[in-house]
């Protein structure tokens, strides 16, 4: 496999300006035609044009309608390529023959459940025609299908519908135009039986947009929220953004097998169902939250992505950080900002910095690739570094220019770039040009991999009524990078007094120079340090009295911070902080240390204690009524094993559930009461209603249910199965069959027969039922997980099973990284299988061994020995090729 490299980007030779598309879809075979206007760019003409094409059968090439001869052309399974091209513009038209129905990799064209659907991001579209497929060719395209009317009524494409009519043999076709230039990975088609749910936006200008989401008829009365979460993109685009929608039609299309979350095709998204389909009785509140937040992420990328594209997949960052930043910026205005922001920061925290220290480290912005589409954020087993860490630099920018000069940047981003293929540097000088900022060495947060560790220590001067706060930063090493220069670091802080209230903020001594800290005569009272050096120091001046320092405050860096803050200090912050953020952060430091303190005593065979002042402290939260109900649940949940096992030399799976589960426990032992009562007056109202007030209610109770189910008492067993039985929606019902099947035994294995029976009918329900079981922690797991693979209702090429299945049970680190290597040679010979089907579903899937030499030699050596067993499997896909080798390198 060939190792494609940013440094080697050259302009095409050859720029594409119209291309007309026919589709003959068929049950044998689709044709596909593609007549292109081919324009030389001025050094390139006469130069060899070369087009991608992957496993296409070539039936015909003409040029300026003449048939090509021989020699005048090369095809192999990859390539076309025109030799000698005329020297002027000319038309190629050529005519290929694909196989959708037995394309099971889901990537270009292909049929499942009855509907022929495309996803082309990031190169699929070399599967479906020859053509230069890179995002800076940007052409305007039509697309005529045609095909059966009545197996496949609904022909659909990009832009407007500009003609559709019957043909003989009981075929008909549809015409779609449209208007705007776009790269081919936005080209989308859909063809079947499926019915759509209208509704009508009125943009700010007063165009009428006609909005339509498409599902099998069946499905429609569940696409109510996604339809509502549309509407609620758009008109919060238009106000935080000023991004009107261009077009007069918006279609969204549902279908049950595919490999990511959705995806942006202009104006025409296609989305897995499993992002769009939600009742009250059949998805949760993560459901629902998850629906609006795709929806409008893929909604946003209309201007981040589409009318300003990526020139080259390095800079993928360009769209997905902004569109990543954008959909996080979108929940938040419609929910709680702060308990968004801690959703944000844990999975940040667990993937992104997980991936950040492992063996596929890279920048924001890569330097090479093997397969573009390990880059890509997808589902929970993704690369957090484009997508995520992206958003965060995104986020860096906001924080440093406030709301108002972000949005300058961001305008004059879209009036400079409109139409255009850019790069990261032009979204960072739009920024830069727009508030006359300067950013220093900013852009190394595009090019530097690695999660940058800061320590701060402070001091306090009585006399000269001074605080201090001393940054030192090193950035580790990651693959290819040994050494790595200090980054310009935001970071946001304020000081509390001894009651627990911020002080204001007059001024700051820094580099030699005092600056007034003051906005219109008055103080501020949280300010942003710009931490720029190796070692730098930052003295607050009119500091009456020690104040206790709230540092990062909402996060605002993607970095390791390690303070000198006491325990007391942070038992301090966790009740006082005023920033929301932070106050969960605190309690999180707080709790990451006790578990590696017992995760030492277990190792050492001593008895696990828990601090009576950390149940003190998680007892306060709970009876605070101030505070928000989501933030009291998130506030109350440990750390995740795979955080606590990312802070250790070397990780011991065994030692740290044993120590979380410990832990759970004994909280809930010593505050069953407090438990009891949160689950008695936080049930259900009668309705379910997608609202934060009552999903925070939902949310507290189930986690106290969760608490509770760990407990072996009689009462708390049947207090648990009621709350089971009595549901009423999906997200108690699903969060009390949770807490049942915590133990094993016939609570559990009954609880879990009748789910089943319930659900049997509804794919992304039982979908839940197999994540359940496959991610649970009850010893032995593996062999369960082994029958369910046999399951009637499994299918190892529906993404989404193998998901909830096989990515489910490798999120259980007891069982996935058991020591006697049962888990990994599940995995290991799952991939290997996988990886004939769905090359891209196998190299998420394969990404679980990344981190191999995190653990003991043992089970080094078994994780190793299933890596080396994937590199030998005949015909090994290039994207578990690019997993698999530099896992092992
Ligand atoms: N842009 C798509 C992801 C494409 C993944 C290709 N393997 C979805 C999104 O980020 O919005
Ligand atoms: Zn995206």
């Amino acid at each position: 496999p060939k190792e494609i490299f940013l440094k080697d980007y050259k302009l095409p030779a050859y720029y594409f300006d119209t291309v007309d598309l026919g589709f003959s879809l068929g049950e044998e075979k689709t044709i596909v035609s593609a007549k292109i206007c081919v324009v030389p760019r001025v050094d390139g003409a006469g130069s060899p044009l070369v087009l991608d094409g992957t496993d296409l059968k070539l039936i015909s090439v003409k040029v300026n309608g003449n048939e090509l001869k021989e020699e005048d052309f090369h095809v192999d399974s990859r390539h076309l390529i025109l030799t000698s091209p005329p020297s002027g513009n000319f038309t190629l038209e050529t005519l290929t023959e694909i196989l959708p129905q037995k394309n099971t990799s889901l990537e270009g064209l292909y049929k499942s459940s009855g509907n022929f659907c495309t996803q082309c991001e990031a190169e699929g579209f070399r599967k479906i025609t020859f053509y230069q497929d890179r995002p800076d060719i940007m052409a305007k395209y039509t697309c005529r299908i045609e095909a059966d009317k009545s197996l496949y009524p609904v022909l659909l494409s990009n832009g407007n519908l500009i003609e559709q009519g019957d043909l003989e043999g009981g075929k008909h076709f549809a015409l779609w135009e449209d208007p705007f230039k776009k790269p081919c990975y936005l080209f989308a088609l859909v063809a079947g039986p499926l019915e759509s749910r209208d509704d009508t936006f009125t943009t700010c200008s007063g165009r009428k947009v006609a909005l339509r989401i498409w599902t099998p008829a069946q499905d429609l009365p569940k696409t109510e929220h996604a339809m509502y979460s549309l509407k609620a993109a758009m008109k919060w685009d238009e106000e935080v953004f000023g991004r009107e929608y261009d077009l007069d039609l918006f279609n969204i299309v549902a279908v049950p097998d595919f490999n990511m979350g959705a995806m942006e095709n202009k104006s025409l998204n296609i989305f897995n169902s499993k992002l769009v389909l939600a009742s009250p009785e059949t998805a949760t509140d993560a459901d629902y939250a998850a629906i609006l937040g795709v929806i409008g992420h893929e909604y946003f990328h209309n201007w981040t992505g589409n009318r300003v594209t990526c020139r080259d997949w390095f800079q993928l960052s360009l769209k997905e950080g902004l569109t990543v930043f954008r959909d996080q910026e979108f929940s938040s205005d419609m929910g709680s900002r702060t308990v968004k922001r801690i959703g944000d920061v844990s999975k940040l925290r667990i993937y992104q910095f997980s991936q950040d220290a492992g063996p596929m480290a890279h920048p924001v912005r890569p330097h090479s690739y093997i397969k573009m589409d390990n880059f890509y954020t997808v589902t929970v087993w993704w690369n957090w570094k484009v997508y995520e860490k992206g958003a965060e630099v995104v986020r860096m920018y906001k924080t440093l220019l406030g709301s108002e000069g972000f949005r300058k940047g961001t305008d004059l981003y879209f009036e400079r770039h409109d139409g255009q293929a850019v790069t990261c540097e032009d979204f960072f000088a739009a920024m830069r040009d727009a508030n006359d900022a300067d950013f220093a060495n900013f852009l190394l947060w595009y090019s530097q991999a690695g999660t940058p560790v800061v320590k701060v220590t402070s001091s306090y001067n009585a006399e000269a009524r001074t605080f201090s706060l001393k940054f030192s930063q090193t950035v580790p090493s990651t693959p290819g990078q040994p050494t790595k220069e200090p980054m310009f670091i935001p970071v946001s802080v304020g000081l509390l007094d001894s009651c627990g209230k911020d002080l204001p903020l007059s001024s700051i001594h820094h580099d030699g120079m005092l600056e007034s800290l003051t906005c219109n005569g008055q103080p501020v009272y949280t300010t942003v340090l710009r931490v720029t050096k190796g070692e730098e120091e930052f003295v607050f001046s009119d500091v009456p009295e020690k104040p206790i320092p709230s540092l990062l405050r909402g996060y605002s860096a993607p970095i390791r911070l390690h303070s000198d803050l006491t325990e007391d200090d942070l038992f301090f912050l966790l009740a006082h902080d005023s920033d929301g953020f932070n106050r969960w952060e605190a309690g999180q430091i707080l709790a990451r240390k006790l578990m590696l303190s017992q995760v030492a005593n277990f190792q050492k065979d001593k008895p696990l204690v828990l601090a009576p002042q950390f149940v003190h402290g998680i007892k306060c939260i709970i009876l605070d009524s101030s505070l928000d109900k989501e933030f009291i649940a998130k506030a109350i949940t440990l750390p995740g094993e795979g955080e606590i096992m990312d802070m250790m030399e070397v990780a011991d799976p065994d030692a740290v559930h044993a120590v979380r589960s410990f832990i759970r426990k004994q909280l809930a032992s010593e505050l069953k009461q407090e438990f009891l009562n949160l689950v008695k007056e936080n049930r259900s109202l009668e309705k379910y209603e997608f609202n934060h007030a009552n999903m925070a209610r939902r949310a507290l109770k189930n986690t106290a249910l969760g608490y509770l189910g760990s407990l072996d008492y009689q009462e708390v067993t049947e207090l648990v199965l009621h709350e089971y039985k009595t549901a009423t929606n999906m997200t108690d019902q699903f969060s009390a069959l949770a807490a049942i099947a915590q133990k094993p035994g016939k609570a559990r294995d009954d609880a879990l027969a009748d789910f089943y029976d319930k659900w049997q009918h509804d794919y992304l329900v039982v979908n839940k039922w197999f994540a359940l079981q496959s991610a649970s922690d009850i010893p032995g797991n593996v062999e369960n997980v082994q029958k369910l693979l046999e399951h009637p209702a499994f299918d190892l090429r529906n993404p989404n099973k193998v998901y909830s299945l096989i990515g489910g049970f490798c999120a259980s680190p007891v069982n996935f990284h058991a020591n006697d290597g049962s888990g990994y040679k599940f995995l290991g010979e799952l991939v290997v299988q996988l990886d004939k089907l769905n090359p891209q579903v196998a190299s998420r899937m394969v990404s679980a061994f990344s981190r191999w030499k995190r653990y003991d030699e043992t089970r080094q050596n078994l994780a190793k020995a299933q890596l080396e067993m994937i590199m030998s499997a005949n015909g090994l896909s290039e994207n578990v090729f690019e997993i698999a080798s530099k896992s092992l390198a």
